[in-house]
């Protein structure tokens, strides 16, 4: 007896609390799940003193810069351009309805104004001005809502020790203290839901560096949770949501995608869902990298994913001066013209009665059906059965009525000859 005790205890205390057990969301916690989910899609902004270079937010790592060079790279970085206004309005001419910006990203460069460390953009750079303060304010305005990704990673804070799989060639001493370190990033993230009006939500990356390491996300998670109830937290450690979290997400795949090898313990739970992926090939402003996706790709991306029940975050990552480049205003403002027309779609649904297909997917509203059919070779398209009988089949450009056929096979749609190159949508309404 004594020694299953001792048994007991010992695992109590070596097994790192995975979350914020017993977590009760509010009222108004759970309000904002179903606005994140109707949200359906969302601006993510990969922005900080990476993008002088160039070359992505992992450069610091890729290139071994060690610390004491990349302190340099903050004086660089004046971003004269910016324009709150600007990326909002963009944003919600694409149709996003709310914003995702690296309030710090794995370099531990604060791109807000913290009391906590110096190394942040207002004592930093010749900017002297917090990006953040003026996007809360202006998506407030505009009707967005904001959240702020945060990495628990940190290539420079020396405290971030023991080091995880990442940031060994920064240079730091060879120890640090973990708890200060915990301290700090909470202090950090206090500001973050103390300074900026209500937020969104917390959005981490970068547990996965140190997948061992206690991280006390119970104590983290509680503190957001205190600070803010309504904001919702997701962390991308591409695993099943851990207690606390109010949201999942996935990167460069859709829910239960595995192409990328981060996903392969990647799980879907019963949160809302969210999946990320880039207009190029790069999160932070990469200005050599030209594979930019095409506005069908990004547009069937948000189709696929919100076929998926996901919501689709599309990044962009702005240049040093403030400005996103054109590429990707270009795409954006197409996007927009397809979701101002077909937004019914996607907006306030939820992934549809079929599941996901490589003809395409369905969304749902009440008792309304919304067929995606995006790459159906055939005249004619066999749904399986589905909760309730058919009454009207019509195209959701122009009204056009779709000849349907019902059996105990299902429904078949005769497809129409002319496809939208995109998607061509067809309006299901069933009896109720
Ligand atoms: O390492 C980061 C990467 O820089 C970027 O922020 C993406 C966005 O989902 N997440 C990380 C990798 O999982």
């Amino acid at each position: 007896m004594k020694r299953t005790l001792l048994v007991v205890a010992a695992l109590t205390v070596s097994v790192p609390l995975l979350g914020q057990t017993g977590y009760q969301p509010s009222a108004a916690n759970l309000a904002a799940r179903e606005w994140f989910q109707d949200a359906r899609f969302g601006m993510f902004i990969h922005w900080g003193v990476y993008s002088v270079l160039g070359d992505g937010e992992w450069v610091m790592n890729n290139r071994k810069i060690p610390v004491a060079d990349y302190e340099k790279l903050p004086a660089f970085f004046n971003p004269v351009a910016f324009d709150a206004a600007e990326w909002v309005s963009l944003a919600k001419a694409a149709g996003m309805k709310y914003i995702t910006i690296t309030s710090k990203h794995h370099d531990g460069f604060a791109m807000f104004d913290s009391t906590v460390s110096d190394y942040n953009i207002v004592a930093r750079t010749p900017y002297q001005k917090d990006p953040m303060k003026a996007l809360a304010e202006e998506c407030r305005r505009q009707g967005l809502k904001l959240f702020f990704y945060y990495s628990q990673l940190d290539w420079h804070n020396p405290d971030y020790y023991p080091r995880g799989n990442t940031g060994h060639d920064a240079g730091r001493p060879d120890s640090g203290s973990w708890p200060r370190y915990l301290d700090y990033m909470n202090a950090q993230l206090s500001e973050l839901l103390t300074h900026y009006g209500e937020i969104g939500g917390i959005w981490f990356d970068g547990w996965w560096d140190k997948p061992d390491a206690d991280w006390k996300l119970g104590t983290t998670y509680a503190l957001i949770h205190k600070l803010q109830p309504q904001a919702l937290i997701g962390s991308n450690h591409h695993r099943r949501p851990n207690p606390g979290e109010d949201f999942q997400m996935f990167e460069k795949d859709l829910p239960g995608g595995r192409s990328q090898s981060f996903n392969s313990d990647s799980e879907i739970g019963n949160l809302p869902l969210e999946t990320c992926e880039t207009m190029n090939g790069a999160w932070g402003f990469n200005i050599t990298d030209r594979r930019y996706k095409s506005t069908r790709e990004v547009i069937r991306y948000l189709v696929r994913a919100a076929g998926s029940n996901a919501n689709f975050l599309l990044n962009v990552g702005p240049m040093p001066d403030g400005r996103i480049q054109p590429e990707f205003v270009t795409r954006l403002r197409e996007v927009g013209a397809w979701t101002s027309k077909f937004g019914e779609s996607i907006y306030g649904t939820r992934g549809g009665p079929i599941p996901p297909h490589p003809w395409g997917v369905t969304t749902r509203t009440g008792n309304r059906v919304y067929v995606h059919v995006l790459d159906a070779p055939d005249a004619s398209l066999l749904l399986p059965p589905l909760p309730a009988a058919v009454q009207s089949a019509k195209l959701l450009d122009g009204g056009r009525a779709v000849d349907f056929k019902t059996g105990e096979f299902g429904v078949v749609l005769t497809l129409p000859k002319e496809r939208d190159a995109i998607d061509t949508v067809i309006v299901l309404d069933l009896a109720r």
